[in-house]
């Protein structure tokens, strides 16, 4: 165990992954050509992994779709709705993960505080688990056929119950005493076929855990240790810092712990308390799993040595799973030399980890050559730097909010009950194809205008007939709502290749926030003022936050995130400031990852929320009463950042509230919010099309909360995912019911 890493992506160097489930969906590929490109991943996965000359690799870090749902599996947690389809094993899970026609799948949600989604298992007191080791028998008997020895990684016993929810009542972690002589039959399993060593992942730990949890940590622990014959055990977490769940470990049978020593460096004082590691070996994570800048070699060998003191056996690994950085660095040929010699993808990493391994192992230095390069003068702009230092401690203050209410409405002069949308309409094949052929060159500056220009007068028009009151351009010049502006900000660089998986098939390609941050040229202004020239109707401008700009990029680490948070707000400032000049009354700015970056532990929440805020008022906060500011934030889970949605100050916060029922309403109150909201009325998710008396029914269920001249209607969420038919039945059953409600008044 002495070098090794916690799991490596699993899309293939060119997104094969993709390629083949998305074939197999569509009916165009058998279950066997599925299986054999999924094998050709794997053996691409051990090639990377032996050959960087890692001391122990993992297996079972393969998933079709998600490793949560692997873990579920495994157990045979199988929801019975599932089951009682009667389709093929593979059909199950991909329906599990996908739903059908007549079935939802399971909730998808966020893992930890990163850009990867998971699928949500269903645990609860009907479950009737059963090892079906399958899968870790089948890829480390694969790797083995191969010629490697792996040491197949699992999914945690009690991370897959926190992980769970049980929706016929009772809670998961009820059930984990049965789970545990489940994980300890697919121990066996695994020791019978040859497995010396098996990792068990418990991220769930970096987050506060109340002592029943970690009581449950203790006793899963102390009875898998007890398995006879099992093989060592390591446990992982990843994410953070593994907290008072620490000492747990280290007095229980197991034979290793990881620690994230990147965001975790806590761990480090609290093994120091716990008197060292008490004879466990300890891995130390000194290689970020997800970020992408190359690894301060001196800096980790230094906190190596110190690790060496604390524990009789040390390794390097990771701090997390590498499942969270793209593939191969050398696939971009065209980036900038100083600043891809700054970088590492996964695979560089892999290198990284046995250089480190060197030192620790042959007592080698790192030597003056293998320094991290400075970050090039070139990148940093003293210009940035003093308009920062210059702004008034009240930029991002707004006058209370009665006048610019009264201002706004003076101007807007909207009806009660507005209708609106939340910025974009559906991405076309044409629209999608466009931009592609202005990309590769193959049209013009030119014939790209005017091919958007002739998309926004087509979406204006349909939202002039279907009767909506605050209007959209559509954003048909956006391939996604981070990555646009990336392009257009100096500051950040664009990967070639750079595919890092989001859920299932899905993947993004973050850029790279690099330097000092600025907008050289206005970046929306000519999209929106065209669709203002075409229409009497306010437009809305639409632009992405500062924080969910941090959020889907690989941020530098050289200065506090709320350094670069500040640099990236003033850059939309100027663009917010420049939409006004031009006539634009309403500015959007979304903030759907405003929840996504809380940070695990909640006595680091204040001060997160504390620039997060800031940056968004920074953002926002110079434009004139009468211009009225939106806000829009996805999925329901608002509980802990309630009062930051409120901070924010946004004339109108639109949230997805369909699924939550307008429950989201009476805790907005509560919170003191009393300002304009979209609870959206219906699941953009989903590709049913809402009734109109369900809408007016939910339009009445928020006026019990919310009075009519602050209630707005609004799907949940943008638009570019579906289709022009569903979403123009859905917008006019919305608009009508509008209409309704509002004539109940
Ligand atoms: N942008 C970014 N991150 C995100 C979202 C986003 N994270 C959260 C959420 N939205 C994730 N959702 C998605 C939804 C769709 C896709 C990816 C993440 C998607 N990707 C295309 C694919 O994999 O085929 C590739 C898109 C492209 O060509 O650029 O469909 O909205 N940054
Ligand atoms: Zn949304």
């Amino acid at each position: 165990l002495s070098t090794t890493v916690l799991g490596y992506p699993r899309i293939g160097p060119n997104r094969e992954l993709k390629r083949a489930v998305e074939s197999y969906w569509a009916g165009n590929s058998s279950a066997e050509e599925l299986s054999a490109a999924a094998a050709d991943i794997r053996s691409g996965m051990l090639r990377d992994l032996t050959g960087a000359g890692l001391e122990s690799v993992p297996s079972n870090v393969f998933s079709l779709y998600d490793h949560v749902l692997d873990a579920a599996v495994a157990v045979d947690a199988i929801p019975g709705r599932y089951r009682d389809l009667g389709l093929s094993e593979l059909d199950t899970y991909f329906a599990m993960a996908r739903g059908n026609a007549d079935i939802a799948p399971l909730e998808l949600t966020k893992w930890f505080d990163t850009n990867y989604h998971y699928l949500v298992p269903e645990i609860g007191p009907e479950t009737r688990f059963r090892a079906v080791a399958d899968k870790p028998l089948a890829e480390f008997r694969e790797a083995k056929q191969q010629g490697v020895h792996t040491r197949p990684v699992l999914l945690g016993p009690v991370t897959l119950l926190l992980l769970s929810k049980s929706p016929g009542g009772g809670a998961p972690l009820d059930r984990l005493t049965d789970l545990v002589e489940v994980y300890a039959e697919l121990l066996s399993q695994l020791a019978s076929a040859g497995a010396d060593w098996v990792q068990l992942d418990e991220p769930a730990f970096a987050l506060d855990r109340d002592s029943a949890e970690l009581s449950a940590l203790r006793d899963a622990y102390r009875q898998l240790g007890a398995v006879p014959g099992r093989p060592k055990l390591l446990v992982t977490g990843g994410y953070g810092d593994f907290g008072d769940a620490l000492p747990i470990l280290l007095d229980s049978p197991v034979e290793a712990v990881a620690l994230d020593l990147v965001s975790g460096e806590r761990d480090l004082n609290r093994l120091a308390a716990h008197g060292g590691s008490n004879g466990t070996m300890i891995l130390g994570g000194l290689v970020d799993g997800r970020n992408i800048w190359r690894t301060d070699l001196r800096t980790a060998s230094a906190t190596l040595g110190t690790l060496l003191g604390l524990a009789d056996t040390v390794g390097v690994s990771t701090s997390s799973s590498l499942l969270h950085v793209p593939v191969d660095l050398t696939a971009e040929t065209t980036m900038d030399p100083a600043l891809k010699d700054r970088l590492a993808f996964a695979k560089q990493k892999l290198a990284e980890v046995t250089r480190l391994g060197r030192c620790l192992s042959h007592g080698e230095t790192i030597g003056e050559a293998e320094a991290l390069p400075p970050v090039a003068d070139a990148w940093r702009d003293g210009t940035v730097r003093a308009r920062l230092s210059a702004l008034r401690p009240d930029s991002g203050t707004r006058t209370p909010y009665r006048q610019r209410a009264a201002a706004q409405a003076e101007r807007l002069e909207l009806p009660p009950l507005p209708t609106t949308t939340i910025g974009s309409f559906p991405q076309t094949t044409d629209v999608r194809a466009t931009r592609a052929e202005y990309r590769t060159g193959k049209i013009d500056r030119a014939a790209y205008v005017s091919r958007m220009r002739a998309e926004i007068a087509s979406v204006v028009r349909a939202q002039e007939r279907l009767g909506l009151d605050v209007l959209v351009h559509g954003e048909p010049e956006r391939n996604d709502m981070v990555q646009y502006f990336a392009e257009s900000l100096r500051g950040f660089a664009a990967t070639a290749a750079g595919w890092v998986q989001s859920y299932g098939s899905r993947c993004v390609r973050p850029p790279i926030l690099y330097g000092d941050v600025s907008r050289p040229d206005p970046i929306t202004v000519e999209w929106s003022t065209y669709a203002q020239s075409l229409t009497g109707k306010p437009v809305k401008g639409m632009l992405t936050g500062p924080v969910t700009i941090l959020a889907w990029s690989f941020v530098r680490t050289d200065q506090p995130l709320a350094d670069t948070a500040r640099q990236v707000a003033l850059a939309l400032r100027d663009e917010v400031r420049d939409l006004e000049t031009a006539g634009i009354r309403v500015i959007q700015v979304d903030e759907p990852a405003l929840r996504e970056l809380l940070p695990p532990r909640r006595g680091d929440h204040a001060s997160y929320l504390e620039w997060a805020v800031s940056a968004f008022r920074l953002a926002t906060g110079g434009v004139a009463d009468s211009t009225q500011v939106h806000t829009h934030l996805c999925y329901s889970e608002f509980g802990e950042v309630i009062d930051a949605i409120a901070a924010l100050d946004a004339d109108v916060t639109s949230i997805e509230a369909s699924r939550s029922k307008m429950e989201v309403l009476d805790d907005l109150r509560e919170a003191g919010y009393e300002r304009g909201v979209g609870p959206g009325v219906y699941d953009i998710h989903s590709p049913r099309v809402p009734g109109t008396d369900e809408i007016a029914d939910s339009l009445r269920a928020a006026l019990r909360a919310l009075p009519a001249e602050r209630l707005w209607v609004n799907p949940d969420c943008g638009l570019k995912t579906r289709g022009y038919p569903e979403v123009e039945a859905s917008l006019t059953a919305m608009v009508e019911a509008a209409r309704q409600v509002r004539g109940e008044l």
